[in-house]
């Protein structure tokens, strides 16, 4: 069974040997020929851990085989369930406008319970954890400048549906099993509404969050938050879409109503009774594992669906829901596919290209033309694996009508605008307790006192220094930035010396990322530099890692935004 550890490098862009070329590929452009060193092998380690100097295959736990027998995925036939199309939300009432006396906003409530999901003709349904019963949740579907609120309600079962580590940090056997707070990935809301980690709800509770959606259009999304098991509650399926729409892009007349499709990626293992399988480490007492990578790829739930769509453009809005896969999407005959947007909304122009890299809570806003593929069947797919067949009707293509050369104007934010710039290493450690890799923020623990306190409305640059082997997305809450450049740099002489010598050029982000962002790639042996300025709310945020074993396990820092003097 290939549930053995493999490498991220390996599975990057869809699946172990398969893909390799691609990721070789991929990691020479951006890095040059030249390869990374050893992780953090010569900073003092903070007082919980010792430096990591092993390979990351050697020293993290290995994967238990499971007592059940493994379904596998690609023994099924593919393509056999309609692609679903989650509903949209409706709101449950009107409650009164937060600050405007005399109007009203839409309330809408949801709830979290356990579902049966079907994800394939052949496969037994499966116990999910849900968003009102579907996985992905419904769609909630905001207007920019219309805020909204939203009871989101925990009726989720006493007992997790998966086995919880409670030896990371906030995941103590004393609470309750079904912790569970809800971020709206890309929000820009107040602090006690944004999920922060350790303000979790046990099955009974509930809680209001306001969403004012004071930001441009974009394609959101919401998930579980809950600190120490958000990696579990969301791999069990507590995720949705959240789209923010405005009359900027309602103007520029792109594909709509059903030539508008959503659609939420995330990777997952199974047993062969259709239940879900979160793996484990050998150790009992910790089961953390540092990454989990499915094989069986879903696509708004269900395995290898299929859609069915005129000969016409299409807009596809993709976000990468996967708790650790980094997908390269491309379409099978090799067409080009139109990036118009980013995580944060819409790029200053379309970008065409063969492949769409999207790493774990990336968005893309991208456009596929069927025009021309009349009768025929086409898949979308992650280097070699597929997650999506569109079987293209046989009829007369409608008008081809041009993308707009034109989709928004984007400032960029100005380096010497900064009033500081920051530099925060991503580093790896063995963590000897629980032997097992351990990855840290800055050197930090999330129970550290807080380094980051940006004064509200200035502009930072925040340049992160990756000394391990893998690519780390990291994202912070509030803000959207710009992602200014990459560069490699010397990880030997740093670890030795601290002295930091860059090499090469700066690198410029892909056109596909020259939007706003709010998740980063930052990748290994590389300086990655982003510049955001912190406008919105004065309080207490969260920025992290998104693989979400990562973030369960430390590799999460709180900040502060703070008023001016
Ligand atoms: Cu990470």
């Amino acid at each position: 069974m290939e549930r053995a550890r493999v490498s991220r490098r390996a599975l990057l862009y869809g699946g172990a040997g398969i893909a390799a070329g691609a990721t070789t590929l991929a990691m020479v452009r951006l890095f040059g020929p030249r390869a990374r060193g050893a992780a953090g092998s010569a900073l003092a380690p903070p007082a919980r851990g010792a430096p990591f100097c092993g390979s990351a295959a050697s020293a993290a736990p290995a994967a238990v085989s499971p007592p059940r027998a493994p379904l596998h995925p690609d023994a099924l036939t593919p393509f056999v369930d309609a692609l679903p199309i989650p509903r949209v939300l409706a709101p449950a009432g009107r409650r009164p406008h937060p600050t405007i006396a005399g109007r009203e906003i839409s309330h809408y409530r949801v709830e979290m319970r356990e579902a049966t999901i079907r994800v394939h003709r052949d496969v037994p349904p499966t116990r999910m954890w849900t968003y009102e019963g579907a996985m992905p949740g419904p769609t909630i579907e905001a207007r920019s400048g219309e805020p909204i609120s939203i009871e989101w309600v925990n009726a989720l079962p006493e007992r997790h549906l998966l086995p919880i580590d409670h030896t990371l940090h906030g995941a103590g056997a004393d609470l309750a099993d079904a912790r569970a707070v809800v971020h709206v990935h890309g929000a820009r809301v107040p602090p006690e509404s944004d999920g922060y980690p350790e303000q979790w709800i046990a099955p009974g509770g509930s809680i209001v969050a306001q969403y004012p959606n004071e930001q441009d259009a974009a394609m959101l999304w919401y998930h579980d938050h809950a600190m120490g098991l958000e990696r579990l509650n969301q791999y069990a399926g507590l995720l949705g879409s959240f789209i923010v729409r405005d009359a900027a892009e309602d103007a520029l007349d792109l594909p709509r109503g059903d030539r508008e499709i959503p659609l939420v990626l995330c990777d997952r293992l199974f047993f062969a009774d259709g239940q879900l399988h979160y793996p484990v480490s050998e150790d009992p007492r910790a089961p953390w594992v540092e990454d989990v990578f499915g094989d069986a790829p879903l696509v708004n739930g269900k395995l290898r669906p299929y859609v069915e769509v005129q000969p016409g453009a299409y807009r596809l809005r993709v976000v990468n829901a996967s708790n650790a896969r980094i997908y390269a999407l491309e379409m099978s005959d090799g067409r080009t596919i139109h990036q118009i947007g980013t995580d944060q909304g819409l790029l200053a122009s379309p970008v065409a290209c063969d492949r769409v890299t999207l790493a774990p809570a990336e968005r893309a806003d991208i456009v596929v033309d069927f025009s021309d593929a009349a009768g025929s069947a086409l898949v979308l797919r992650s280097g070699a694996i597929p997650l999506l067949q569109f079987r293209v009707a046989r009829a007369a293509a409608a008008p081809r009508r041009a993308l707009p050369r034109r989709l928004r104007t984007i400032a960029p934010l100005s380096p010497e605008g900064a009033v500081t710039t920051r530099t925060l290493t991503l580093d790896a450690y063995h963590d000897p307790a629980h032997d097992r890799m351990l990855m840290l923020l800055g050197g930090k623990y999330w129970h550290d006192p807080v380094t980051e306190r940006p004064v509200l409305g200035t502009i930072e640059i925040w340049q992160f220094v990756n000394r391990t082997e893998d690519t780390h997305p990291i994202h912070l809450h509030l803000v959207r930035f710009q992602i200014l450049d990459r560069q490699v740099f010397d990880v030997d002489e740093y670890n030795t010396s601290g002295k930091m010598i860059p090499i090469g050029d700066r690198v410029r982000p892909e056109p596909g990322e020259a939007g706003w962002k709010d998740t980063v790639r930052v990748e290994p042996g590389m300086i990655t530099r982003i510049i955001a300025r912190f406008d919105g709310y004065v309080g207490r945020y969260v920025w992290h890692c998104h693989l979400l074993e990562h973030a369960a396990n430390e590799m999460m820092r709180p900040f502060d935004v703070v008023a001016p003097a």
